[in-house]
């Protein structure tokens, strides 16, 4: 009896730090006028997803995830031939869980505007991303440097440049 109360116990207690993981398997896009939408790493794995190869230090390395433009699209920040004027100026501020942040300008991700390829990565070499890297990465092969390959990303806020 003891011991399956304290089996049954550590069941909860697991059950209870898997919650806070289980949280951040989300995304949250925040628009320009501070509404927001949070999307799941389920709706992130649902959508049309691009692979990239990339050289990762001095091995090769098969990113794949979902094109920033489609994840913003998905969230209703429109990108796209609709972008013009006061949109020409704005940015998207891409934070992760440890303060790191990077942006990139909007018309830098659209594909409509850009030559380059911007990916928000959930998966690597066919595997979801490990702690240090998920659940989201950004994944740009165009930057000459990895610096704004932005790891553990939890959200991506669209703000206008003054
Ligand atoms: N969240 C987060 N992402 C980050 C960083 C960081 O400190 N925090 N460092 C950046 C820098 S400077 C580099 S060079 C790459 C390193 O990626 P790697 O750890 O996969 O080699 O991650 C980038 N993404
Ligand atoms: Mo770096």
């Amino acid at each position: 009896m003891r011991f399956t109360d304290s089996r049954a116990c550590l069941v909860v207690v697991f059950a209870l730090t898997m919650v806070p993981s289980v949280m951040a398997q989300s995304l949250q896009v925040v628009r320009l006028d501070g509404t927001s939408t949070t999307l799941t790493a389920a709706q992130i794995a649902g959508a049309p997803h691009v692979t990239v190869d990339v050289k990762d230090h001095d091995s090769q390395a098969k990113f794949e995830g979902v094109a920033l433009s489609a994840v913003l699209a998905l969230a209703g920040v429109q990108s796209g031939g609709a972008m013009r004027g006061p949109q020409l100026s704005q940015a998207l501020l891409v934070e992760a869980s440890d303060g790191y942040k990077v942006v990139f300008a909007l018309a830098e991700i659209d594909p409509d505007f850009a030559t380059r390829e911007i990916i928000l990565a959930d998966k690597r070499d066919g595997k979801p991303l490990d702690a240090k890297q998920g659940p989201f990465r950004i994944v740009a092969p165009g930057d000459k440097q990895p610096a704004r390959w932005a790891r553990m990303v939890t959200s991506l806020r669209v703000v206008a440049v003054k």
